[in-house]
């Protein structure tokens, strides 16, 4: 069964909200990013009479507009290389909160047009809009359906927000997000699943998301420079030489990708229990199987990168008799010196007060930030 996939972004996110914010900048090159010049260095003349300047701001440039991208200014560049190549460009500090709100009014539009809806970063989304497949139409209609919908879509958000976006629409993510790459700014690109391969096939090896400098090093080794020249490569070769990586590079390259939008989790809380064999008393296992969980809970913490603020001992007793004990702290911490401590003394009060046989021993967080 196909699949219609829609993957938008914003373009120039951060600078393009600048633009926004402040007309008078519209048409000149604009980074957002660290400040080039806290100690800005003013030499007087040069050895030639012109002025000079030197930049030692650190820091690097989080985006810049189109217009400074014609500099060779981008994103991840030393903030002092974009002032060597673009001095007369705007530069600006990051407004992260005014970013981050735009983003949230932003994903709400995009969340009303499908109900599969994945937000991958600040400005970029997945949609699974398969629901535009109906069996009267052939699929060629249906990516029609599709487009209509994208420009429905961006239409929407620059009514709104007054802020342009790409979007690309394929027979899956991946062809989805390359779509889009190659549809920046402010485009929109179609690919049906006929046209998936003559759309790959000439592309750069690094335009297949994965592939970053070095693996494409070691590919041009090979002479291997387009996604053509990439499928030269049996899979077998591929595994051997990157991995797993290789397994999907195959994959990719063929425009194979299976992984499905996935509709945002909320995580309310993290847990993990443990049944005994047999219902024991013996404080060493016990304690040790506790270790364990107490692991595989800090694990997933980390993870997910959360801050807890309850914790819950559970234990179950020799005739499913369930009780938990729980703690607060005041605030969110993710110092698990602290919730190891913590834990621990909460089942030791369950050990001490009944002398009964354990059968289960669990632990949950919760407050989850
Ligand atoms: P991107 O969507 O990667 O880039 P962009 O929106 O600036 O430009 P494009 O038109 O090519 O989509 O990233 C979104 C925002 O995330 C970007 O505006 C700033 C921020 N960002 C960083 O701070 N550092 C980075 O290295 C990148 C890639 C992005
Ligand atoms: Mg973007
Ligand atoms: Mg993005």
């Amino acid at each position: 069964m196909g699949r219609i996939i829609l993957h938008i972004d914003m373009d120039y996110f951060f600078a393009q909200i600048e633009e926004r914010e402040n007309p008078q900048f519209k048409g000149k090159p604009v980074v957002v990013g660290a400040d080039p010049t806290p100690e800005q260095v003013r030499y007087g003349a040069g050895p030639k009479g012109e002025k000079m300047m030197r930049a030692t701001g650190r820091g690097v440039v989080s985006t810049a507009n189109y217009e400074a991208r014609k500099y060779g200014v981008h994103s991840a560049m030393p903030i002092s290389q974009a002032w060597r190549l673009c001095p007369d460009a705007i530069f600006l500090p990051v407004n992260f909160e005014l970013y981050e709100e735009v983003s949230e009014k932003i994903m709400q539009i995009i969340k009303k047009y499908s109900p599969l809806f994945e937000q991958v970063s600040l400005d970029e989304a997945f949609l699974d809009i398969s629901f535009l497949i109906d069996s009267t139409s052939s699929l060629q209609e249906s990516f029609q359906k599709a487009k209509k919908f994208a420009e429905k879509l961006k239409e929407k958000i620059f009514q709104k927000e007054k802020l342009t976006s790409t979007t690309g629409i394929g027979p899956n993510k991946l062809i989805a997000k390359m779509a889009t790459n190659k549809a920046k700014p402010n485009g929109l690109l179609v690919i049906t699943p006929n046209r998936v391969k003559n759309f790959l096939e000439p592309l750069d090896i690094e335009e297949l998301p994965g592939i970053g400098p070095k693996t494409a090093e070691r590919l041009r080794q090979l002479q291997i420079q387009n996604i053509k020249d990439l499928k030269k490569l049996s899979k077998t070769k591929l595994q051997d030489s990157f991995g797993k990586t290789g397994t999907t590079m195959y994959e990719k390259a063929r425009g194979i990708d299976e992984n499905s939008v996935n509709p945002e989790k909320i995580i309310k809380s993290i847990g993990k229990e443990h049944t005994f064999e047999k219902d024991t008393r013996d404080s060493q296992i016990i304690f040790e199987t506790f270790d364990r969980i107490i692991n595989e809970v800090c694990q997933e913490l980390l993870e997910n990168k959360f801050n807890f603020k309850t914790i819950t001992v559970i234990c179950r007793y020799h005739g499913f008799e369930t009780h938990t004990k729980s703690k607060t702290f005041k605030k969110a911490t993710q110092n698990f010196e602290i919730l190891k401590k913590e834990v621990k003394k909460l089942l030791l009060k369950f050990l001490l007060e009944k002398p009964k046989l354990i059968r289960l021993v669990g632990l949950r967080v919760s407050s989850l930030e």
